[in-house]
């Protein structure tokens, strides 16, 4: 399949460039020495699969578009309703489109107005037959009454004069011999229409045989490039018409006639079964019509023009221990799956992370992996999970860290404007810390000497850094880290750096956060602190999870 992007969608085919090509298109391929073909379409759809197929021009039928719009090929549309639909056919496709005009839609002035109509809409040219108003399709009945010879050829004289570009192509089309006038009157009026300036003749027949089209491109001798519809003589060989000259095959109405096949087929089978079981694998998916109308590049304007909703922030959250210290709760599944009110914590964390414009989530699973299942999130699993503690779990997403990110625990709840605050900061590694807990009440408390103490000072914008993770024992205990950080893209590659250097010296499975900001820090980084004062909890044991259901 192609993937011609749907050029006009652009609006480039009112801006003139691609719309003069595609007239210039269709008259090289009328005038080339070889045999050319062009596929019928009725809509928008249908003419991007002629062009994905291949072919070069598209013919606008008036009995397939008629029939599509459920109305009989007798002038029924109205021509501004024709109209409409060619220009969603022009503007899915970047190939040229022959217009069926029938009889021109009325008299010479009709066509005048037809004519400029089609040009603005990117059309490469039109074939109008020598009929009479409302027409009446070729195959129906005999002897029909055909045009006055005089009367079209002026209807011919002014489309021509009333093109703008000198490509735009008029195709005289001779009903003679589809509606028994015998080939001398074919002949009379092939004459008067070329000297009336078409561009090239449509001979038309009915017959199974193709000799009357045959004797015609005979006589004609090529005078002017010859169009032809073998609906009905479908059995000869293209190389007779080659052998003849002919200069263009319209395939006419084969893709509306097998749409209706396939759409009665699905229909009934549809209706038989009252299941979709059985035809589902016979349908092209839903992904491919996404493609074929163009939704790729929908996807990569929406890039270059929305401002964008969501920062382009990743978050990491690293879940994957089951907290052991909760004993049967975390049988079947991890802590941070664990009911909060209602609603398993890491939900809530996630929603958090949500409402602070983030949605770009990847939680690092390990035990109980199965029972992790929130939508429009990415995993990935630490499937050694038991040997490991949060930064050999974080070790897993490394590639992860690219770019401005988050990295969260996955056992703790905090609001909004905890994380918000750490966001509003451009610094590149960014720990938030609870001023208000200075003591290690369960053994588990990452406490920090920073460079200054909290000091709640609404004017004081003096950056605070990590001096270093403390002992409970210090004397100069400033705070607790939370669990949560932000890196800019430069911290996200110093903190990949750090953790493949760990890996290396084989410090990595047992480490906490703050073991590994530590190291970041000895080795040159400045670790900024964001004081908090409360407002989030750590869900280390089942203590913490009875405070969380008190307050949530
Ligand atoms: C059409 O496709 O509408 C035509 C070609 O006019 S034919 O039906 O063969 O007359
Ligand atoms: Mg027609």
């Amino acid at each position: 399949m192609s993937a011609t992007p749907l050029l006009n969608q652009t609006g480039d085919n009112h801006a003139g460039k691609i719309s003069s090509s595609k007239p210039e298109a269709f008259r090289s391929m009328l005038q080339s020495a070889d045999l050319e073909f062009i596929m019928e379409a009725h809509n928008g759809l249908s003419a991007r699969i002629c062009e994905e197929t291949g072919f070069k021009g598209i013919w606008a039928s008036g009995l397939s578009i008629s029939a599509a719009l459920g109305v009989r090929d007798s002038n029924e549309a109205s021509w501004t309703q024709v109209l409409e639909v060619l220009e969603f056919m022009n503007d899915a496709t970047s190939i040229p489109i022959l217009v069926d005009g029938d009889t021109g839609h009325g008299n010479f002035n009709n066509m005048r107005r037809f004519v400029r109509k089609l040009e603005q809409r990117g059309i490469a040219g039109v074939c109008i037959e020598d009929k009479l108003f409302p027409k009446t399709n070729s195959f129906l009945g005999s002897n029909q009454p055909l045009a006055d010879i005089d009367e079209f050829c002026g209807k011919l004289k002014a489309g021509k004069d009333s093109q703008t570009n000198d490509d735009f192509s008029i195709i005289a089309r001779i009903e003679a011999l589809i509606s028994g006038w015998g080939m001398d009157e074919a002949l009379k009026r092939a004459d008067a229409y070329y000297n009336a300036g078409a561009d090239a003749l449509l001979i038309h027949s009915k017959i199974s045989a193709p000799d009357e089209i045959l004797k015609f491109c005979k006589e004609w001798a090529n005078r002017c490039p010859v169009v032809i519809v073998p609906t009905m003589y479908y059995a000869t060989p293209m190389d007779r018409f080659r052998a003849e000259n002919v200069s263009l095959v319209i395939w006419a109405n084969h893709n509306m006639r097998i749409a209706i096949q396939a759409m009665r087929d699905v229909s009934q089978q549809i209706f038989e079964e009252e299941s979709l079981v059985n035809v589902e694998g016979l349908l092209p998916t839903v992904k491919d019509v996404f493609a074929l109308v163009g939704n790729a590049e929908l996807a990569e304007a929406e890039n270059r023009y929305l401002p964008s909703t969501s920062r382009k922030i990743k978050s990491v959250v690293l879940a994957a221990s089951r907290g052991s210290a909760f004993g049967e709760l975390t049988k079947d599944k991890p802590k941070a799956m664990l009911d909060v009110r209602g609603q398993p914590l890491l939900r809530r964390l996630v929603q958090t992370i949500n409402e602070t414009g983030l949605n770009d989530i990847t939680v690092i699973r390990g035990y109980k992996k199965e029972a992790i299942d929130l939508p429009s999130i990415s995993y990935i699993d630490n499937d050694r999970y038991a040997e490991t503690r949060s930064v050999g779990s974080l070790a897993c997403a490394t590639d992860e860290l690219e770019g401005e990110c988050i990295v969260s625990y996955g056992d703790i709840l905090f609001r909004p404007h905890v994380l918000n605050g750490l966001l509003e900061r451009s610094e590149d590694v960014v720990i938030a810390v609870d001023a208000q807990r200075q003591q290690d009440k369960d053994g588990k408390a990452e406490l920090v000497r920073c460079s200054k103490p909290y000091d709640g000072d609404y004017f004081d914008d003096e950056v605070v850094s990590l001096v270093e993770f403390a002992d409970a024992s210090d004397d100069n205990i400033n705070g607790e880290f939370i669990g949560l950080l932000k890196l800019s893209a430069i911290g996200a590659a110093a903190m990949q750096e750090t953790i493949r250097k760990m890996q290396a010296d084989g410090s990595i499975d047992g480490a906490l956060l703050s073991q590994l900001l530590e190291r970041m820090r000895s080795d040159g980084n400045q670790i900024v602190v964001s004081y908090v004062t409360g407002d989030w909890l750590d869900l280390d044991t089942a203590f913490d999870l009875a405070q969380a259901r008190n307050v949530m």
